[in-house]
């Protein structure tokens, strides 16, 4: 049985979680606090970072590589098997996750430094990344077929973190990806169930 270690308010968790769920492929969980260090992370991933994917062919992480790995094993549940279509997908994952590697950048920055360490340019240049991304995706926000990819899915977990972590400050003049949201929860509502939270 697969075993995720996560944590409930982590975007790249959520993805996974979602994911899984998509493809029918069981997870044992467990929420770990990686500000504790506990063995079983740091042992399967020096990084100390979750996701982690505990398989019979050793732990996995990043999040874009358990996704990949999920594919595989579920027959290409999570990617399309055309060249061109799957580059697409990997690209809107990569997009979303790297909205989310921002938010992260920009969270710690105010969590773990002192409040007259905070640098304000790097927050500053954090944000600009996300809303310049946020703005491509409301350019060309993404179809919502019915048969879901990775992409889908971490664009959804990371619109979930926006409003876990940034409520009322990322939407506004973005109808686009706030009625996306809506469109994919209420056709897909048991991966709903894994969107980040505190
Ligand atoms: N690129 C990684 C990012 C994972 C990541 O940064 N996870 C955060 C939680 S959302 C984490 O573990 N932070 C703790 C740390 O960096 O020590 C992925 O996609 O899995």
């Amino acid at each position: 049985m697969l075993k995720i270690l996560y944590s409930p308010a982590s975007p790249y968790s959520a993805k996974v979680r979602m994911a899984a769920a998509y493809a029918k492929l069981p997870l044992e969980t467990a929420i770990v606090d990686t500000n504790a260090r506990p063995p079983e992370l740091i042992d399967n991933n020096p990084l100390g970072k979750i996701p982690a994917l505990l398989t019979e062919d050793g732990p996995i992480f990043d999040s874009r590589a358990i996704t990949q790995y999920l594919d595989r094993i579920s027959g290409n549940a999570l990617f399309p098997r055309d060249a061109a279509k799957r580059l697409e997908a990997e690209r809107l994952e990569a997009l979303a996750d790297g909205i989310c590697d921002c938010l992260l950048a920009h969270i710690y920055e105010r969590r773990y430094k002192p409040e007259e360490k905070v640098h304000q340019p790097w927050l500053d240049r954090q944000w600009e990344k996300v809303t310049r991304a946020l703005d491509h995706l409301v350019a060309a926000t993404p179809e919502l077929p019915d048969k879901l990819t990775a992409g889908h899915i971490a664009l959804r977990a990371t619109l979930g973190y926006l409003d876990l972590r940034f409520p009322g400050q990322w939407d506004h003049g973005r109808a686009e990806l706030r009625n996306w949201a809506a469109a994919f929860d209420s056709r897909f509502p048991e991966l709903a169930a894994c969107l980040p939270r505190a």
